[in-house]
């Protein structure tokens, strides 16, 4: 690649500028981007399976109006994401076909079952304050149409945020089975959360280089360290526990120590082995396959679909 302008590129990034569709950037700059928000886009696609399966069970309309549109937002996210991957060069098409042959990886955390109704509220609230706290810093990031799909992502997950914690207080106000609900969510769900913010940075492949280009602006530890720091004692506050022994703030350090999560778990999960892959992977496939029609027919009609009134 031409070193004059990989540098020019570099400098660009440096200044803080904003890299769009139309520029020079480096093949493995467009690769990457392609490979993490692809990933993203599938991740919010999937992630609307767990949550979606309690629509109809969210007790109380109210609930079910909230949840409908969460799910629908999340679908949203998708649609936007895949957008901005497409200005990289790869279709949706592509992209779609990719998620369905399990070529291309989701977050491992939507592969896990939504067993009880104090699931979906740990999704809604901590999996979503997770997303957040991600999402956050990368709309910071190099590449103008991520930054701005993640920006608005961010302004919608915060009313999900907010939804999944009222969600969760009145669980933790409740009856003594109420909160042992939540409780038993918390004890499924810790692991994957702990997963959900990648690999340990000694053994993360990518971190560097999307460090360097400012696709990633924080580290895999330093995005998980954020969340303990915000979420634990809120959690704590409202008399749930953690179940990791270790966990704890550490006073020299800054940072919270904790059992490192199973990362072979982790592999097995990202790698199309967890408890709900088929399960996910068979409702979008059969999606794609309902949808067919619908998408033949707008690409061979010639005609317009509005008439304009006389
Ligand atoms: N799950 O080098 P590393 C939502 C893979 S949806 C699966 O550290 P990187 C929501 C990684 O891809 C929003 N795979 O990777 C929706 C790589 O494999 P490949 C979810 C993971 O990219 C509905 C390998 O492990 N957020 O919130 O530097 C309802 C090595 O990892 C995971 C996003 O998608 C994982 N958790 O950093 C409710 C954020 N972690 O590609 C909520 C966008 C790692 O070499 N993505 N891998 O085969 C990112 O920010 C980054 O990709 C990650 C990983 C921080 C996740």
């Amino acid at each position: 690649e031409d070193p004059e302008k990989l540098a020019a590129f570099e400098a660009r990034i440096d200044r803080g500028e904003k890299i769009e569709p139309v520029d020079w950037m480096p093949q493995l700059y467009r690769k990457q981007l392609i490979r993490m928000i692809e990933q993203h886009a599938h991740s919010e696609i999937i992630g609307a399976l767990p949550e979606g399966t309690w629509i109809t069970r969210a007790p109380g309309f109210k609930r079910k109006l909230a949840l409908i549109a969460k799910v629908q937002d999340e679908v949203g996210h998708a649609q936007l994401l895949y957008s901005a991957a497409e200005t990289l060069g790869k279709s949706r098409e592509a992209m779609i076909d990719d998620l369905i042959t399990g070529k291309s990886k989701y977050s491992n955390i939507f592969n896990y079952p939504a067993y009880t109704w104090a699931d979906a509220c740990f999704i809604s609230w901590l999996v979503d304050a997770g997303a957040i706290v991600n999402q956050l810093a990368n709309a910071k990031g190099s590449y103008g149409p991520y930054c701005r799909a993640l920006e608005r992502i961010c302004a919608e997950e915060s009313f999900h945020l907010k939804y999944g914690h009222h969600c969760v207080i009145y669980l933790a106000t409740g009856t003594a089975r109420q909160r042992e609900m939540f409780q038993e969510a918390i004890n499924r769900w810790w692991t994957p959360m702990m997963h959900f913010f990648g690999p340990a940075d000694k053994i993360s492949t990518h971190t560097q280089v999307l460090m360097k280009w400012k696709v990633k602006m924080a580290s895999n530890d330093d995005t998980r360290n954020q969340f303990l720091d915000m979420y634990v004692p809120k959690i704590l506050e409202l008399g749930f526990t953690i179940p990791d022994e270790k966990l704890k703030k550490n006073p020299e350090t800054g940072r919270w120590d904790y059992t490192e999560p199973d990362w072979e778990e982790f592999m097995r999960v990202i790698n199309g082995d967890g408890p709900c892959n088929k399960e996910r992977l068979e409702v979008r496939r059969i999606a794609e396959e309902r949808g067919r029609w619908v998408r033949e027919a707008l690409r061979s009609s010639k005609t317009a679909y509005v008439t304009p009134l006389a």
